[in-house]
């Protein structure tokens, strides 16, 4: 039995409709996912909305709407953009479901259980308007001297109770971990950060909320919600149908990988750590931080009014273009820039001109110049075995690269197989063998035909679309796993059978940008 691979994605706040660092971290972590299942692995792959917590409840109040109504639109947005970028989980988890609570109600009676909960009072400079307390390191002042938040907003010294989890107990613990298990946050840099943070000492941290109701009620504690974090990541193990001992959570947890990006690294990293040991469950294996997906070199705001809604690029540009382009582009765990032209010329020229020109021009010769119909008996030459040996190392280092999440550096291994089998075309010139020695352009053509199926496969996590479409035209079986580059017989078995290559249809065209796009 293949060993069982859990991975979830951070939950997006649906106070407003996706953006495309959304798309980003929902691509990044769907071809993780179908990498793992090519792999042969067992694959639950998680997603979800994180919909309690002020954000939506002021953005809820903000327009005047009850926040369950705007979470049940939103949400609806971001269900939609995984339909559209051909996001393949297993499930997706909303914080509202009654499930979720009682999961989350769960936790906190066994960390209360623990004696890691206290009630105590929260002081602080708070603001009304923003609902939310700041350190006085934050505030500024207005023109009357009074003290304002970062938002400009009155604050005033306020107290209320909350509950507290002892955080301040858990620094040894989670240094330990940190030591004994390196690869629990990755990459280095986040993996420091967090470290030298931990190192500098911990605080106990306030995990209830009286001034609204929005949220998991606190057990027996009347007038108390939980604060947004502590339900927030429980959603990793209520998914699963945490506390019941289901199939799925004796399957899946401890979890493999919690895909977030670099700025939710401390509640992953230190929080749900030191919240499951006090729970006494089990930790996930790592926590990996990707970069931010920047519009060209900016962050998206609405005050800035360059916000690019993930949906429209993928009706421009196509869904496999632009995952392609955000798995080929950005180094993970990068920040990395996106721009239209950038899209364009990346998709363009890797792949419609490189590997879609290549799939293109021996299928159309094979079709046209052998009648679709493919041979096994020819002789193979030492250019031909060569560049056999160039794409399977290419596809075995892409496949080490996407183990180990160099998702960039594993398209690069196969950019440069698709760049040897282009210049083994015009090296061998089949089109002038035609006439001179058709034996010879049949071992041409069948060199390369063969070779259309590992490429495919292998892009296959990235552009699941366009693999597919290319693999039926060239008459690949069911087995799409990786394990399909072992069978030693395909080949003589479709040329035993009554197959024959119709009219290739090209799977990655030529984009153009739009009138108005670009600079
Ligand atoms: O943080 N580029 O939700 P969120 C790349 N609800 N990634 C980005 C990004 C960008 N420009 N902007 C945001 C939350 N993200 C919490 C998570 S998990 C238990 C709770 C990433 O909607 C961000 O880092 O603000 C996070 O991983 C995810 O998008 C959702 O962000």
């Amino acid at each position: 039995m293949s060993k069982p691979y859990y991975i979830t994605t951070a939950i997006s706040y649906p106070n407003g409709k996706p953006h495309i660092g959304h798309a980003y971290e929902a691509i990044a972590a769907d071809v993780i996912a179908r990498f793992q299942r090519m792999s042969g692995r067992k694959v639950r792959f998680q997603t979800g909305t994180d919909e309690h917590g002020l954000k939506v409840y002021q953005k809820a109040r903000d327009v005047g709407r009850e926040p369950r109504d705007l979470a049940d639109e939103m949400t609806s947005h971001f269900i939609a953009m995984g339909e559209k970028l051909n996001i393949s989980y297993d499930r997706f988890q909303r914080t509202v479901d009654p499930d979720h609570h009682s999961a989350s109600q769960e936790i906190w009676r066994r960390m209360e259980a623990n004696g890691d909960l206290y009630l105590d009072r929260y002081e602080g400079w708070y603001s009304v308007r923003d609902e939310a307390y700041y350190d006085e390191s934050e505030l500024g002042e207005g023109e009357g001297g009074e003290k304002l938040s970062p938002q400009g907003t009155p604050v005033e010294w306020t107290a209320e109770e909350s509950w507290f989890f002892r955080l301040s107990n858990y620094a040894d613990r989670l240094l330990a971990l940190y030591a004994d298990h390196p690869s629990f946050i990755a990459p280095e840099r986040s993996r420091n950060e967090i470290i030298r943070f931990v190192e500098g000492g911990l605080k106990d941290l306030s995990v209830s909320r009286t001034s609204f109701d929005w949220g998991v009620k606190v057990p027996d504690s009347d007038g108390h919600v939980m604060y947004v974090w502590v339900d927030a990541l429980t959603n990793y193990i209520s998914g699963l149908g945490f506390p019941d001992e289901t199939e799925e959570w004796r399957t899946f947890w401890p979890c493999d990988l919690h895909l977030i990006g670099k700025d939710i690294t401390r509640f992953h990293a230190v929080y749900w750590p030191a919240f499951l040991m006090s729970a006494g469950i089990e930790l996930p294996k790592q926590v990996f931080a990707h970069g931010f997906v920047l519009n060209r070199g900016r962050k998206e705001s609405k005050s800035e009014g360059n916000v690019t809604d993930p949906l429209a690029l993928a009706d421009t540009y196509g869904v496999d273009p632009v995952r392609y382009f955000l798995m080929r582009e950005i180094a993970f765990g990068q920040d990395g820039s996106y721009s239209d032209e950038a899209i364009v010329t990346r998709a363009n020229a890797e792949l419609a001109n490189s590997f879609g020109n290549f799939a293109q021009r021996i299928l159309s010769m094979v079709h046209k110049n052998m009648d679709g119909k493919l041979t096994a008996g020819y002789e193979v030459s030492d250019e031909d075995s060569k560049l056999e040996k160039t794409v399977a190392n290419a596809i075995g280092e892409l496949r080490t690269d996407f183990e180990a999440l160099n998702f960039s550096e594993g398209l690069d291994a196969w950019m440069r197989a698709v760049f040897a089998c282009n210049q083994y075309i015009d090296d061998q010139a089949p089109w002038a063998l035609r006439k001179t020695d058709p034996e010879r352009m049949q071992a041409v053509l069948m060199t390369c035909f063969r070779l259309v199926r590992p490429l495919a496969l292998a892009l296959r996590p990235v552009t699941p679309e366009a693999a597919d479409k290319l693999l039926d035209q060239i008459g690949m079986g069911e087995n799409r796993d990786f394990s399909a580059l072992d069978e030693a017989g395909w080949f003589d078995a479709l040329t035993g059978s009554d197959f024959t290559l119709e009219k290739p249809q090209g799977v990655f065209p030529r984009l153009e940008l739009p009138s108005g796009k670009g600079e």
